[in-house]
């Protein structure tokens, strides 16, 4: 049994009211060309929340139309930076201000916890949007030294219009990690939300145009991945375009961008984290940084340690605190107080889910815990363990994504270096050890972009995020990521009297 009793019974935050399903084209809500809409659902329910326009490929051609408008004839990349970096101060405080209804309607839209979106998510939205207002009048060249008589200046501008498809397990933070960059810099865009969680961004975007962006600088377009999304990294005159999902729709947005205009192109894919635990770990913590980092966002995380790596000296013991903390875990209504764990986000991936479960189970590892869905309604899932996992098993090479633990064993640190690189991912890793050598070597030697030591998805604005391998290409947030959404160019200058 699961601890959906020790959830409060009524409800925190009723779900709000859906405002805006129109898209959001040149600043105004307007109705796909098609007039055509689709339904967003509550994953609670699997009930209709609203529906949503559906924008396909004229409304991207629309959108990429008034983004290149915005962008050509400003006053956007021609504004003083300062102000540009003002109203993007000034949109943190209005997130700030609707902080409860945006967390209500992620909840709503999306399935997590109303207290992780309330207290963590929108919070992390406006801090994450100061980070990047306050680049906005901080991003510069170079002077460069260059042999013989030239005055040699490197400027960095913006590129133009940025194409940006973003997944639905953080609408608000996928948001904030593409938008950000790409207006601090002076670039317009289209964004492309996941068909799943078209509603915040909506949200949000409006508010963003009441803090004073100019007309069609942020262009936004509900829609399917194989139509608008597809139309977006096809598009002959977006300039850059940049991806979260999948490393499959990863390689597909490479290709198109490679096949219409070359635009620059930027990828956070999937991962398979290791999640590393030596022998003189404290058990007890590890365990609850090991149930964190897996069960965290409904196992939604692309980073989600979905390899849990243990020392045989202590993998008994971890196994078996490890099934009493998931059974503790607390799944029910997100928009209850003291949830942990809401549904997952729609159909498809609770039937995937339950998918690797079988994987799992037929692939012979033990199940220690879970494996079944829970309740008759909606897409919620029992915190599931598997033990004895092997390397070359389904669940410890693909990603599930959902709240399904892997448990590995392992005695030696050579051994688990080796083991924790052989995968086609490389997006994160946690270790967990007080002994600081050990932490050092795993450090250096783990291919994957992020080593989180004695820590799990600490996720600062000025943390630079992406992957190794199949797990992607460039990074995002902290300085790193303002090179995305900048063009570089050099003006070379003969000086006449070089001597003077
Ligand atoms: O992803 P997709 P899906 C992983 C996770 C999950 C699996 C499938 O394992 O189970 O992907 O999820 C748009 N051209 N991640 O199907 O397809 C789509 O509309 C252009 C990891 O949701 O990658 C959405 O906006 N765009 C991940 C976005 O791509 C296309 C987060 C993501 O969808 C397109 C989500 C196309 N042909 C899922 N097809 C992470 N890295 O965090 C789809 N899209």
């Amino acid at each position: 049994r699961f601890s959906t009793a020790a959830a409060a019974e009524e409800p925190i935050s009723p779900p709000v009211q859906v405002n805006y399903t129109q898209l959001l084209i040149d600043g105004k809500f307007v109705d796909s060309a098609s007039g055509k809409t689709f339904p967003t659902l509550d994953p609670r329910t699997g009930e209709v929340i609203a529906h949503v326009s559906e924008g396909d490929s004229e409304d991207i051609d629309r959108a990429v139309l008034a983004a290149r408008k915005a962008f050509d004839e400003g006053p956007w990349p021609k504004m003083t930076a300062y102000e540009r970096s003002r109203i993007l101060f000034r949109f943190a405080d209005l997130i700030e201000k609707h902080n409860d209804e945006i967390a209500a309607l992620e909840t709503w839209d999306n399935g997590k916890p109303y207290e992780q979106a309330a207290n963590v998510e929108v919070p992390m939205l406006a801090r994450l949007m100061r980070y990047y207002a306050g680049w906005a009048d901080k991003i510069h060249g170079l002077i460069v030294p260059a042999d013989g008589p030239h005055h040699v200046q490197v400027l960095h501008e913006p590129i133009g219009v940025a194409g940006q498809i973003i997944p639905w397990n953080f609408p608000l933070l996928m948001f904030s990690w593409k938008v950000g960059p790409a207006l601090a810099c002076g670039n317009t865009v289209v964004l492309k939300t996941a068909e799943q969680t078209p509603l915040s961004a909506l949200y949000v975007s409006k508010l963003l145009y009441e803090a004073g962006l100019p007309e069609g600088v942020l262009n936004v377009v509900s829609g399917f991945g194989p139509t608008a999304g597809a139309a977006l990294a096809s598009h002959m005159d977006v300039d850059k375009i940049a991806f979260t999902g999948s490393t499959d729709t990863g390689k597909i947005i490479l290709e198109l961008a490679a096949r219409s205009n070359l635009k620059s192109v930027t990828l956070e894919l999937g991962g398979k984290s290791p999640f590393i635990v030596m022998d003189d770990a404290d058990v007890d913590h590890a365990v609850e940084l090991a149930h964190f980092a897996l069960f965290f966002n409904q196992g939604q995380c692309c980073c989600a340690g979905s390899r849990t790596f243990v020392h045989e000296r202590i993998y008994d013991e971890f196994v078996e605190k490890s099934k009493a903390r998931a059974l503790k875990r607390v799944v029910g209504d997100p928009f209850k107080k003291g949830v942990e764990q809401g549904p997952q986000i729609d159909e498809e991936q609770f039937k995937k889910i339950l998918r690797y479960i079988r994987y799992g189970v037929d692939g012979g590892a033990s199940l220690v815990t879970g494996g079944d869905r829970l309740g008759d309604k909606g897409y919620y899932i029992q915190p599931t363990i598997f033990s004895d996992v092997q390397d070359g098993m389904k669940i410890a090479q693909e990603e599930i994504f959902g709240p399904v633990q892997s448990i590995l064993k392992f005695n030696d640190l050579k051994e688990v270096i080796k083991r924790a690189n052989a995968s086609q991912y490389g997006l994160a890793a946690g270790v967990f050890t007080n002994n600081l050598n050990t932490a050092n070597t795993l450090a250096r030697a783990l291919r994957v972009g992020t080593v989180w030591v004695n820590c799990f998805d600490v996720f600062d604005a000025a943390i630079p995020f992406g992957g190794y391998k199949q797990s992607g290409i460039g990074r995002e947030k902290g300085i790193d990521s303002l090179k995305n959404y900048l063009q570089i160019k050099a003006v070379v200058t003969r000086l006449k009297n070089a001597a003077w």
